[in-house]
């Protein structure tokens, strides 16, 4: 009995739990896997910094449109507006993650091969504390481009990682 108790208390407290339990904020359209290093055999082939002002940083790798890839986005910026102020590849306001911008309701975070406001494409998951995202992606024959989708560019500091992955 007492056992039974004791137990029902760690699977309370564990931590860690809060991951599991926790509703995803963005379950529509992504597709799995979530999270890092979901699979192993894939490996980095090219890293990109993403700035934060709206610009854009393109790969020097082609892609090619035989390979499935994985892209890798992480990183933790200021981004201003509301809350804690910080963001992260499709989040901003840490202390409340939010999917879109406050200004223009328009989704935030790193967007590829789309650099007009409103027209990204790419979607990164549920929120992660880690702030590490991983999505699939097939290639098109072409470089690819990253850049950050926000409402408001002037009061961003910091930068984005956005990871190229294959498997060899
Ligand atoms: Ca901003
Ligand atoms: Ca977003």
């Amino acid at each position: 009995m007492r056992l039974a108790w004791a137990a029902a208390i760690v699977l309370g407290l564990v931590p860690g739990c809060g991951r599991i339990d926790f509703a995803p904020i963005d379950a529509s359209a992504d597709a799995p896997p979530f999270g890092v290093d979901s699979d192993p055999s894939f490996v980095v082939i090219e890293t990109l910094t993403v700035p934060v002002d709206g610009s854009s940083v393109s790969s020097t790798t082609i892609l090619a449109s035989s390979d499935t890839y994985r892209l890798n986005a992480s990183g933790a910026i200021t981004v201003g507006g509301v809350g804690d102020m910080r963001g992260d590849a499709e989040y901003h306001d840490f202390s409340n993650p939010t999917d879109t911008n406050n200004l223009n309701g328009q989704d935030y975070g790193i967007s590829i091969d789309h650099p007009v406001i409103g027209q990204k494409v790419t979607r990164w998951g549920p929120y992660v504390t880690s702030h590490i995202y991983e999505t699939d992606f097939t290639g098109r024959d072409q470089t690819l481009s990253a850049n950050l989708h926000d409402g408001d560019y002037a009061n961003n500091i910091g930068t984005l990682t956005l990871k190229i992955l294959r498997k060899p």
